[in-house]
C-alpha cells in the first residue's frame, strides 16, 4: 500500500499514526498537493492524503483512510464503541483545528495583496475556540487506550504549533501538559511535522 502525503500535512500524519498504531507497513510517497499531476489523477480534489491499495483501489480522504486502516489493522480498534458519540465529536474538533490551521497557513503565505484579513481572523478565531474546547475536555483525553480523538487533537495542535507557534499554550495549560506527555508516544514522535 502506498500513502501519498507530505511531511507537514496533519492529515497525512493522521494516516501514518494509525498505520503505526496498527503495525501496518505503509510505503510513503511525498508529493506537493498544489502541483502534483499524479495526485490529481488519483484524487480529483487533489488533496493529500491518498492511499493506493495493493489491488489498485484508491482511497481518500484522511477520515476514510484511517477507518480503512483501522479495519485491517492488528490490535485494539482506535474507534471503540464506548462513548463513541462524545469522543467522535471531540475528534471532529481536533480535525477541524487542523483544517483551520492549514487554511490560516495558506492565507499567511499568499502575497500580501492577496491575503484576506477577514479570512485570517476567521481561521484564527476558529483555532482559539477549538483549543478552548479541547482544554475544557483535557481530562477526557487522558485515560485509557489510544483513540481517534486523541490522534486528532495531536495532529491539530501539532500543526498549530509547527506553523503558528506556541501561543495556543497560554490559555490551555491542562491541554498543553497532556500534549507534551502524549507526543512522547512513538507513533506521534516519529511523525512530527517537518
Ligand atoms: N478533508 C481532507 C483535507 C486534506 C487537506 O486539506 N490536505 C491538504 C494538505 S494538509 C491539501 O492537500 N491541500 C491542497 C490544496 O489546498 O490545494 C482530509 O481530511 O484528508
Amino acid at each position: 500500500m502506498k500513502l501519498y502525503t507530505a511531511p507537514a500535512s496533519p492529515f497525512g500524519r493522521k494516516a501514518s499514526i494509525v498505520a503505526r498504531e496498527h503495525g501496518i507497513d505503509l510505503e510513503e510517497e511525498t508529493c506537493n498537493p498544489f502541483e502534483s499531476e499524479e495526485l490529481a489523477g488519483l484524487n480529483p480534489l487533489r488533496f493529500i492524503p491518498v492511499l493506493v491499495l495493493d489491488d489498485g483501489a484508491v482511497l481518500y480522504d484522511s477520515q476514510l483512510i484511517c477507518e480503512y486502516l483501522d479495519s485491517i489493522g492488528a490490535g485494539p480498534t482506535l474507534y471503540p464503541e464506548a462513548g463513541r458519540w462524545v469522543w467522535r465529536t471531540r475528534m471532529t474538533v481536533g480535525h477541524g483545528l487542523a483544517e483551520a490551521s492549514v487554511q490560516l497557513r495558506l492565507q499567511n503565505v499568499l502575497p500580501e495583496a492577496e491575503q484576506s484579513a477577514t479570512l485570517g481572523k476567521r481561521y484564527s478565531s476558529r483555532i482559539s475556540r477549538a483549543v478552548a474546547q479541547l482544554e475544557k475536555q483535557a481530562d477526557a483525553l487522558i485515560p485509557g487506550a489510544m483513540r481517534m480523538d486523541k490522534i486528532c487533537a495531536v495532529i491539530g495542535l501539532g500543526h498549530v504549533e509547527f506553523r503558528h507557534g506556541e501561543d495556543w499554550r497560554d490559555d490551555a495549560p491542562n491541554l498543553a501538559a497532556w500534549y507534551d506527555d502524549a507526543v512522547e508516544r512513538p507513533s506521534f514522535a516519529e511523525t512530527a511535522p517537518k
